[in-house]
């Protein structure tokens, strides 16, 4: 036996060499496939960039009712094949609903999908109930019909569907959408305003295809922050140019991606005048040349434009604030064309900008009642999943309140409040740059990173139904990292829990809406 051990132990050695040069090779391959992809650095500029058509609406008076249909799609993308997608009143992406500061607005949403969905007015100041979070599901076949009063400034909003844990499948495959409100004080500024003209949306995604044409819908290699695409595509149309007749350009820049953050400026580092930001008009336009949107931040810009030029919109590596690892698998070192702005021979003369946009009343950390602290770590908020049956925060009615969001993991995180706007008191201490010192509803948070918002709950006390805060990268969302508010009015307590939960209001085919039933809010985390 000894002998015969001794006899093996060289043959040994070389099994256990090759064992490892093969783990090693593996190993190797696994990581260079683990490689995030990454996005074209140029862009051929080859397809005119589609507007999204602007939602009919029947109005009364102020009263304005939209209909949208979620449904299955076919899409282009220029890629010579088909890609099955989803959309809203279309094959991909839906119509840009626009209404007014004051008007009622009902918006009849049709599931013509064979799952679950929900509808989320991301930035929408509205009751709770009718937010479209995970608590209002439209079951495959029924229409939901929420309605509120638009009760807050001119902004550039969106929508998406916010069902629990498969938020990022449906906005990935494609249902997403603007929504923009207009207001008579944003009206009488000398801005461009002319929707696809000299006022263009910029919804910005990304997409991996799968060599068969279809989309690439489960994340590949080991980033945690979910799916980055290789193919950049804006409102649905992969390198994209527009041609442009007026001096000044008005951006509408949404980042609708499931996970990239984009670090936005022009191929020739110009200055462009920040305008807006996620809850609407800043005070006054600010010189930059880059801005940064994580998934669901908005930016309004206006860029000059000289007679006959061609400009790229570029992506520029975002300061993603994380180890260079962490940073480079979550695109952080990535470089890429975004859009093309070609400048006609002869270009009309815009107003020149306002120095003056809109008062922005600044809310200040004395006006506080109440602090409280969000830690965000790995796919949890404070240390919880989120549970449906659970509301993490009561808010009382009329309170302003800073909400202290602190980023523990080594991961890229956003912070997104519901039914609010809010501002941002600081960033680990120091005063917020330009760009984040407007109306925001969302905004990055890198990691061991804290930031202080403060925001002020007016209106939409309700015992039962919640709104939601979550982190907006959208695997993270899914995979839990999120919690539930309620607003409450003085004095008043949280409702009971089901079967005493109102429904959502829900429209025809209720023959179909078993499939999902609301959550059940209620219950008190300790
Ligand atoms: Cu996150």
């Amino acid at each position: 036996m000894k002998a015969g051990r001794r006899l093996l132990k060289p043959g040994r050695v070389v099994l256990a060499a090759i064992l490892a040069i093969a783990g090693l090779v593996a190993v190797g391959a696994a990581v260079l496939r683990a490689r995030p992809p990454h996005p074209p650095a140029t862009s051929a500029f080859a397809h005119e960039l589609a507007i999204p058509p602007l939602a009919t609406a029947r109005r009364h008076g102020s009263d304005v009712t939209f209909y949208l249909r979620l449904r299955e799609g076919m899409s282009g993308f220029g890629r010579g094949v088909m890609t099955r997608t989803w959309g809203i009143n279309g094959n991909y992406l839906g119509p840009t609903l626009r209404a007014r500061r004051g008007d009622r607005v009902t918006i009849h949403v049709t599931n013509g999908l064979t799952e679950s969905t929900t509808m989320h007015w991301h930035g929408m100041h509205l009751p709770a109930r009718m937010d479209g979070g995970p608590h209002q599901p439209i079951a495959p076949g029924s229409t939901w019909s929420p309605s509120w009063t638009i009760r807050q400034p001119a902004a550039t909003l969106w929508y998406h569907p916010h069902p629990d844990g498969r938020t990022a499948d449906q906005v990935y495959r494609g249902l997403a959408g603007m929504f923009i409100i207009d207001d008579d004080q944003a009206a009488r500024l000398a801005l461009p305003h002319r929707y696809g003209v000299d006022d263009i949306p910029v919804i910005i995604q990304d997409k991996l295809f799968r060599s068969d044409g279809q989309l690439q819908r489960s994340p590949r290699g080991i980033s945690n922050v979910g799916l980055l695409g290789d193919t950049i595509l804006v409102n649905g149309t992969p390198s994209p140019y527009r041609t442009v007749t007026t001096r000044c350009i008005r951006l509408r820049l949404l980042n609708a991606s499931n996970a990239r953050v984009y670090n936005l400026g022009f191929s020739d580092n110009r200055d462009f005048a920040l305008i807006g930001t996620d809850g609407g008009l800043v005070r006054a336009p600010v010189p930059l040349t880059r801005v940064q949107l994580a998934p669901g931040e908005r930016a309004e810009i206006v860029v000059t434009m000289h007679p006959g030029e061609h400009l790229a919109l570029h992506s520029y590596p975002p300061a993603l604030g994380a180890g260079f690892l962490a940073s480079r698998l979550a695109g952080g070192g990535d470089s890429f064309d975004v859009l093309q702005l070609r400048a006609a021979d002869r270009l009309a003369q815009n107003p020149a900008l306002p120095h003056r946009l809109v008062a922005v009343p600044a809310l200040h950390a004395e006006s506080a009642t109440r602090t409280r602290t969000f830690e965000l770590g790995e796919d949890e908020i404070n240390g919880h999943h989120m549970d449906m049956s659970h509301i993490d925060q009561t808010v009382t009615l009329g309170a302003t309140e800073i909400w202290k969001v602190t980023n523990h993991d080594g991961s890229p995180h956003t912070f997104h409040v519901h039914g609010v706007q809010f501002q941002i008191l600081d960033q680990n201490g120091a005063a917020p740059p330009p760009a984040l010192r407007g109306w925001k509803d969302t905004v990055y948070v890198a990691p061991e990173t804290g930031i202080r918002l403060i925001m002020h709950f007016a209106d939409y006390a309700d015992p039962a139904w919640p709104y939601m805060f979550h982190c907006h990268i959208l695997r993270h969302e899914d995979a839990g990292m999120m919690g539930q508010f309620l607003v409450l009015a003085p004095g008043q307590r949280p409702a009971p829990a089901m079967p005493a939960m109102p429904r959502a209001p829900s429209g025809p085919d209720p023959g179909m809406t078993g499939m999902s039933e609301p959550g059940v809010p209620g219950g008190q985390r300790g």
